[in-house]
């Protein structure tokens, strides 16, 4: 029998061992040469921690609120397709998971349970993801149904015009499951597209995901529901600022697990940036690339208000469904309380910006030396 994991990274090589290639590679791939897959695990291991001493950390308390909502630890599940790839039990198992671990789970648009299904099996606090379809009405049905089943928020997922090139799926020819939200939506040759020329998943955005999407369609999404909108795919300051004047309720910096556009940054690379630019007036989630505590506790440093966990949920998940689900969270849970403990952090209100150094940020004079020879020519250094 192999041994437990004791962290979360564990968990990956078992989901290998009990997925068939195709589905383990769809889910641990990314975009072209995977270079943002790299980065976004690679960015948090170059900052670090400024921890304080001699604080009263003897009461740890992780929780918090996102959109009001109470959950016990900022590490919420985030949304990715086809959980029943992964495990029979599908979306209903990481939806079970959430409840036991008393956090927030978003619902994937491409999830094979039914939304009716997964809001009937358990009371966790569900969000909602949304990829616009070219038939709106497909998509106004779904919102309403999930609006309609008790979850709280919509995730509008805006950075997905078209899949990107996902190079493992396209030498497998992924194949796209049956989606049971989609049935009397759409016809099933469109949500289940066989044959054996490449990725089907690409062929299905490109059949269906509305690639026409700009801001104005904001509007048209707050026609058709009154449930808060999170915007998620956002990268940049530019972005951030667009989205706050549109009147969306909370942003998610995401690059979608480095799955769409290659070379982009580290999600946690412009976290500080969009933070920034938002000001406060809404809050501001992260995903991408967080496999420890620390690195939760390095992102709500730089200003998010919670993270959103992907690919470890779905390892979790295939190693050993629900229970691998909760176990991945309350890793990841317990991981941020020692982290806090041992930061002098006793509340998330005590995280702040000065508990985290990027690489490149000086905290001493004599580092200013380093960074004056990196941007000098060499001849006015040396002078
Ligand atoms: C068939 C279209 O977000 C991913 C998911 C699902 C994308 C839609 C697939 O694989 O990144």
């Amino acid at each position: 029998m192999a041994p437990e994991p004791v962290n979360v990274n564990e968990f990956k090589e078992l989901a290998r061992q009990a997925l068939p290639k195709m589905y383990f590679d769809y889910y641990a791939g990314g975009a072209e040469d995977e270079n943002t897959l790299r980065e976004n695990i690679e960015a948090y291991q170059r900052i670090r921690l400024r921890p304080r001493v001699l604080v009263d950390v003897s009461r740890i308390d992780m929780s918090t609120t996102v959109l009001g909502y109470k959950i016990s630890a900022p590490i919420m599940i985030a949304p990715t397709a086809y959980h029943q790839l992964a495990h029979p039990e599908g979306e209903v198992a990481t939806a079970r998971a959430a409840a036991s671990c008393d956090t927030i789970m978003v619902l994937s648009y491409m999830s094979n349970c039914a939304v009716e299904e997964v809001a009937s099996s358990c009371n966790a606090v569900r969000f909602y993801q949304l990829y616009v379809n070219k038939r709106r009405d497909v998509s106004a049905q779904l919102v309403q149904r999930a609006e309609r089943n008790g979850f709280k928020a919509i995730v509008w997922t805006v950075d997905a015009p078209r899949l990107g090139r996902r190079e493992a799926d396209i030498r497998n020819k992924m194949v796209a499951p049956q989606l049971k939200n989609f049935e009397g939506l759409m016809s099933a040759e469109v949500h289940t597209l066989r044959g054996d020329d490449g990725s089907k998943l690409e062929a299905f955005a490109r059949k269906t995901f509305d690639d026409s999407l700009c801001w104005e369609d904001l509007k048209w999404l707050r026609s058709i529901t009154n449930l808060p909108i999170l915007i998620k795919g956002v990268l940049t300051h530019e972005d951030a600022r667009k989205a706050v004047e549109a009147g969306v309720h909370g942003i998610v910096v995401s690059n979608h697990g480095a799955r769409q556009l290659d070379h982009t940054p580290a999600t946690i690379s412009v976290l500080e940036e969009v933070v920034q630019a938002v000001g406060g007036k809404v809050p501001v989630i992260v995903d991408g690339g967080i496999r420890r505590g620390t690195d939760v506790f390095k992102a709500l440093a730089l200003g998010a208000q919670a993270v959103l966990i992907g690919r470890p949920v779905i390892y979790g998940l295939a190693a050993m469904g629900q229970r691998g689900v909760k176990s991945v969270v309350e890793m990841l849970k317990n991981e941020l309380e020692l982290t806090m403990a041992l930061s002098g952090c006793p509340t998330l209100e005590h995280i702040t910006r000065s508990h985290a150094k990027m690489a490149s940020e000086p905290v001493n004079v004599n580092e200013f030396q380093e960074l004056a020879r990196k941007v000098l020519p060499k001849m006015y250094f040396d002078f």
